[in-house]
């Protein structure tokens, strides 16, 4: 039986219109993008975003246009939580804010670092705002200097490696802050950690934190194209791989309490599978002072194994 219009118009399903836009600035691949577009997508129309400084304003909101389907403000790189407290206060005084969730957006630089005073207020006055922070580990919109999230032995341009065996050459040699458990000491009720290669893991996450009434945070390890060296269609599976290797685990913390992990598969990989394919960290891979230095990293994976007990007894 030939397919009548009527027919067609009835079963073609309705394509959800996305609340960020193609055609913004942002780099192909770049992992942050499809984490933020995720998020706003979970959230939907009833949101108000405070924006600090960094890739993701810088590329989606040139003048005058806008990539954000929904109130978008930025004021500085450092206080976009301080914003949003105002508006917080500001839909209080028109009985709204029970029907609008405000979300803060910040790099690692702006998360880790610089915004951070803003945001421990923000946390300590309880105020019902959900903070998500995109951590590509390094300020990328000004040229991969290292941030407080920038990993051990990272090779960035203010932490560059060298071909010695001293301290100074191996990349980065402090260690990445814990901002989870910096939340958590914070009393934050609702606090998760994602990569950008389960984005389904991100929409169920943003979509419960919006549940929350107090302060959530969400952590999404977003890679950053030319900032790790790596290519534009490399993103999505270094993500899966930082996640299973025990790098960087999917978690959930509700209340303070440990309520969701995403075990580490039984033939868990090694760390040089997610370390090798990228170009930050290919001093790594030269000679045998690379190989102690890979098995340290290695440990710090297995430590995360141990501390979220990310294996299935079996
Ligand atoms: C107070 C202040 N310091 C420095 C800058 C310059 N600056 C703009 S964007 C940026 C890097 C942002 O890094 P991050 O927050 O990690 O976001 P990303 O670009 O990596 O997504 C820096 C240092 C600024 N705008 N304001
Ligand atoms: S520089 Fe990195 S974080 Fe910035 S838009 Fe490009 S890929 Fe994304
Ligand atoms: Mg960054």
């Amino acid at each position: 039986m030939p397919i009548t219009t009527e027919q067609k118009t009835i079963t073609k399903p309705k394509p959800t219109p996305s609340l960020f836009a193609a055609g913004h600035r942002g780099c192909a691949g770049c992992g942050q993008m499809l984490a933020a577009r995720t998020v706003i997508n979970a959230l939907g129309t009833n949101t108000i975003i405070a924006n600090a400084t960094g890739c993701l304003e810088v590329t989606t909101t040139p003048y005058p246009e806008s990539a954000w389907g929904v109130p978008w403000i930025h004021s500085l790189f450092e206080n976009p939580a301080a914003v949003a407290s105002g508006i917080l206060a500001g839909l209080k005084q028109k009985g709204k804010d029970k029907k609008v969730k405000i979300l803060v957006q910040g790099g690692d630089g702006g998360t880790f670092d610089i915004g951070f005073g803003l945001i421990s207020g923000m946390w300590e006055r309880g105020e019902n705002i959900l903070y998500v922070c995109y951590d590509n580990e390094a300020y990328s919109n000004t040229g991969m200097q290292a941030s407080g999230a920038t990993p051990w032995a990272s090779n960035t341009t203010t932490t560059p490696a060298g071909s010695g065996t001293t301290i100074d050459a191996i990349g980065s040699h402090q260690s990445k802050k814990d901002m989870i458990a910096i939340a958590l000491a914070h009393g934050v009720k609702y606090v998760a950690q994602c990569t950008t290669g389960y984005l389904e893991d991100i929409e169920a996450k943003v979509k419960k934190a919006a549940t929350i009434e107090g302060p959530s945070y969400i952590q999404i390890l977003a890679p950053c194209i030319p900032g790790w060296h790596i290519k534009p269609d490399q993103a999505m599976s270094l993500s899966r791989l930082a996640t299973q290797t025990g790098l960087y685990p999917l978690l959930e913390y509700t209340d303070g309490a440990l309520t969701k992990v995403m075990p580490v598969p039984a033939n868990t990989p090694r760390v040089e599978e997610y370390l090798k394919p990228q170009g930050r960290f290919s001093h790594l891979f030269k000679g045998d002072h690379g190989k102690e230095l890979i098995a340290q990293v290695q440990a710090l994976a297995d430590g995360n194994i141990l501390k979220y007990g990310l294996k299935k007894v079996t």
